[in-house]
């Protein structure tokens, strides 16, 4: 296609998608995220991209989200999903972040110079998935997205309302057959089959109770769990609240980021002592649970590092039953993770486990250095992934094993088609977090009980600019700005297991700051503390630190 056919990418942004503000975007942790009402022109120069980055993968499918996951309904966003269903490459970032701010005028020109930088062939075809989450501005801006795959003659197709998990599922089928059927109906015949198959092999048994409480958190995930609901006959008793009626606001006092970081229940579920409860965020890629205790007084969370260690001691237990012992399992966690999770991984698992930046592709990547790899962020975003040797020799030994060793190998083929391989999915995880109760016939006291949480708290300081927090290790250090990391280290050796670090955000303009310590009590001290240094070595902004 020559260069001079482009103008239509120029006439599609000017009369229906212009850039109307001069506030710089950028290509952050998980897209482009910020005021709905600032994000047309940007989805629609990712309707663009998406078409070049298809044309750059020989044409395989590329996908397109509009969510803003957790946060409150008036932001929105949206990020590309690459052919594997994987996030997009990170060094496209850079390329999506200026065809983002070029001006309406320079839209054409810079469409031209990154279809030359990338070396797309333009003359191939190219598939674009493109789906959205609940929010009231989504279908707008999906719109947005459609005309700029139609700018570059690219084929999009529209998912309507699915979760950020399905849809990367979906992009991975397109791709790779083998993995299942693109469609929604074709994710919930592989996830929901897979656990009534296993249900059908594990009878309830012990503490283990089949009624699950799902707070849904006024989005996208609770209502696929309601359509899920109705085909389970009885396997597990869905009871779901905060579903997107009566004037329930999306994330707004509920969902797993409200629960995991203000460390309350949340609004809109009715409690009664030990329920299980399970949390998911608002585009349903994360799932944390809870329960009260026989006051309803206290909450008791089980976040991403409790899911992580009952998959991952659950998938090691299987293994050793069908003696795959040449399959290397491995866990990933970030600094987020709690101090206890580590120790209990490390010590009594004895599993390997590394620790990488925040943000999901990061975690992914390192989990794909494992035979089987388990990640999840502290938040609850996390998954299992199987590399191609352990999945052929279990389906080997699921065939010609001894007969005990057959039986734990095709368990594990159920548990390997319920995992939602391409990203943390809240459902796909919580159909797996309740295989293992019901395997183990554990109630969630039990679950809780493998280790105790060290006390921990989040803050957040404003400050003048917050790129100033540079890490290291991890984000386990702050080597900027000067002084900051020893103040530190100062206010840690004061408490007993005492941990901090601080980070600049990705998603928000503040420095987040996180404690853990021996009573939450000491959490609570070492974080203001903490927080107070970022403040004053780190240009804090306005009064004090928030509490
Ligand atoms: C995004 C990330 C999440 C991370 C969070 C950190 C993805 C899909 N999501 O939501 O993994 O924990 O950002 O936010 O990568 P923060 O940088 O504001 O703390
Ligand atoms: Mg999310």
């Amino acid at each position: 296609m020559p260069p001079s056919s482009l103008r239509v990418v120029y006439a599609f942004a000017r009369e229906m998608h212009p850039k109307t503000t001069d506030v710089f975007i950028e290509y952050g942790t998980a897209g482009f995220r910020t005021k709905a009402s600032l994000l047309e022109h940007v989805v629609y120069r990712m309707g663009l991209l998406a078409v070049i980055r298809s044309r750059v993968k020989n044409g395989r499918t590329i996908g397109i989200m509009i969510t803003a996951s957790h946060n409150l309904e008036p932001d929105n966003g949206v990020k590309l999903i690459d052919p594997e269903g994987e996030m997009l490459e990170q060094s496209w970032e850079e390329i999506a972040t200026r065809l983002a701010n070029v001006s309406d005028n320079d839209l054409e020109a810079t469409t031209v110079e990154v279809i030359k930088q990338v070396n797309a062939d333009m003359g191939l075809k190219a598939s674009v998935f493109i789906g959205m989450d609940t929010r009231y501005t989504s279908p707008r801006l999906a719109a947005a997205a459609v005309h700029g795959v139609m700018a570059l003659k690219g084929t999009a197709k529209e998912f309507g309302i699915v979760t950020t998990p399905i849809l990367h599922y979906c992009v991975r089928c397109r791709n790779d057959n083998t993995y299942g059927t693109p469609t929604e109906e074709g994710y919930y015949e592989k996830i929901v089959g897979a656990f009534k198959n296993i249900r059908a092999k594990l009878p309830v048994h012990g503490s283990y109770n089949t009624t699950l409480y799902v707070d849904g958190a006024n989005g996208v995930g609770g209502k696929k769990l309601n359509i899920i609901r109705k085909s389970l006959d009885g396997e597990l008793d869905l009871v779901l609240y905060n579903l997107g009626g009566n004037g329930g606001k999306l994330n707004l006092n509920c969902g797993a980021d409200f629960v995991k970081v203000s460390q309350t229940p949340p609004v809109g579920v009715e409690h009664a002592p030990f329920q299980r409860v399970a949390s998911l965020d608002g585009d349903g890629d994360r799932l944390v649970y809870y329960y009260l205790d026989d006051k309803c007084n206290k909450m008791h969370l089980l976040d991403g590092d409790k899911i992580a260690t009952l998959l991952a001691s659950y998938v090691t237990e299987l293994l050793k039953a069908c003696e795959a012992t040449d399959l290397k399992l491995g866990l990933v966690q970030t600094a987020y993770a709690n101090g206890a999770s580590t120790k209990y991984i490390t010590e009594d698992l004895k599993v390997p486990v590394s620790c990488v930046k925040t943000g999901v592709k990061h975690l992914h990547h390192a989990a794909q250095s494992y035979d089987i790899g388990v990640y999840f962020e502290a938040n609850g975003h996390g998954t299992v992934l199987y590399s191609d040797k352990a999945k052929t020799t279990i389906r080997r030994i699921a065939q010609e094993g001894e007969p005990e060793q057959r039986k734990a190998a095709q368990l594990l083929l159920n548990f390997i088609d319920m995992t939602n391989e391409t990203v943390g999915d809240a459902i796909s995880d919580l159909f797996l977090v309740e295989t293992v109760l019901c395997a183990r016939g554990q109630n969630v006291k039990e679950w809780m009980e493998a280790y105790t949480d060290l006390p921990c708290r989040q803050l957040k300081v404003t400050v003048q600019d917050r790129n100033a927090i540079s890490t290291a290790d991890a984000e386990r250090r702050c080597t900027a700005p000067e002084g900051l990391q020893s103040r530190i280290d100062e206010l840690v050796a004061a408490y007993k297991s005492g941990r901090s670090f601080v980070r600049p955000s990705g998603t928000e303009d503040v420095v987040r700051v996180y404690a853990e310590a021996d009573t939450q009590e000491n959490a609570d001290k070492l974080a203001a503390q903490v927080s107070q240094a970022v403040f004053d070595l780190a240009g804090g902004v306005g009064d004090r630190p928030l509490a």
